[in-house]
């Protein structure tokens, strides 16, 4: 029996690669993280840029705090089992300046992995619909497996810093999007072609994605990504699991071990022929 998923959830999840919206949090929650978050930026004078979005759990407690709600882990353990590990947790901030895009791609071109069971949550701070640029998915193309793809989308305003783009025939008349009201959450397959749209709404679209995985996904690449253990337990040892809880964005060591995880992920996504990994700093 799933914990938070109907069964025709996890049926849909596996047919089309994707579920949404699920209630994770109330209205009021949600706003309360991202004026922690808008506190944290009034702070260092500047928004969250590059290396603060990638793996933010570690760097800020209130994200720590949010990836770790029961209602979050549940809906992803009714689609990849009891043991979770938190590989990426990455910030998606796109002002309400109609520029901010990202093109078409698949999360599996910078993860390195087998086999493919990772899944990437998307949780809304703010409003994500149509008018704010949300996820927008091709049903079914998880199913394609991992797709060659270019860096023919290395343009201003692509919030992807590889700039990469899927070769493949895209039908955009197929394109479903996931809107989503503050609180809610997305769930997408590794595999499953996505983009979003630039921001015409009224404010700036806020939100997180948490990409988990079973342990015993393994990392096909040279260097070794860490990751944290958010649920179960671990009896493959494919990622060191050094990861810790941050204490405060301003404490020295809270700061180095985050650089430190983000600069062996970016190794590894390097490795996976993404260059750009810097390009957003
Ligand atoms: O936030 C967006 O617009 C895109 C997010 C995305 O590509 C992802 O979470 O994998």
């Amino acid at each position: 029996m799933p914990k938070v998923l109907s069964e025709e959830a996890v049926q849909q999840y596996k047919r089309d690669g994707y579920v949404s919206p699920i209630r994770v949090m109330s209205e009021n929650d949600a706003a309360d993280i991202l004026k922690e978050l808008k506190a944290f930026e009034k702070k260092q004078g500047r928004p969250v840029y590059g290396v603060q979005r990638t793996k933010a759990c570690l760097l800020f407690p209130f994200i720590y705090e949010m990836v770790t709600r029961e209602k979050i882990l549940d809906a992803i353990e009714d689609l990849i089992g009891p043991d979770i590990l938190i590989y990426q947790n990455a910030a998606w901030l796109k002002d309400a300046d109609g520029k901010g895009f990202v093109s078409w791609h698949q999360d599996s071109t910078y993860f390195g992995m087998d086999p493919w069971e990772l899944v990437s949550a998307w949780v809304a701070l703010s409003p994500a619909g149509v008018e704010e640029g949300c996820i927008e998915v091709l049903p079914g193309t998880q199913k394609l497996g991992m797709l060659p793809f270019d860096y023919s989308a290395m343009k201003e305003g692509n919030m992807l810093a590889s700039g990469q783009r899927a070769i493949y025939d895209i039908d955009e008349s197929k394109a479903v999007p996931m809107p989503l009201r503050p609180g809610e959450m997305s769930l997408h397959h590794v595999n499953l072609l996505h983009c979003s749209r630039p921001n015409n709404g009224a404010e700036r679209r806020v939100g997180f994605s948490i990409a988990c995985c079973p342990p015993s996904v393994r990392q096909t690449t040279k260097a070794k990504t860490s990751a944290m253990l958010l649920r179960g337990e671990d009896q493959f040892g494919n990622y060191d699991l050094n990861e810790r809880p941050p204490v405060s964005p301003d404490d020295a060591c809270t700061i180095e071990a985050h650089a430190r995880a983000v600069e062996l992920y970016r190794l590894k996504v390097v490795e996976c022929g993404n260059d750009n990994a810097r390009r957003l700093d």
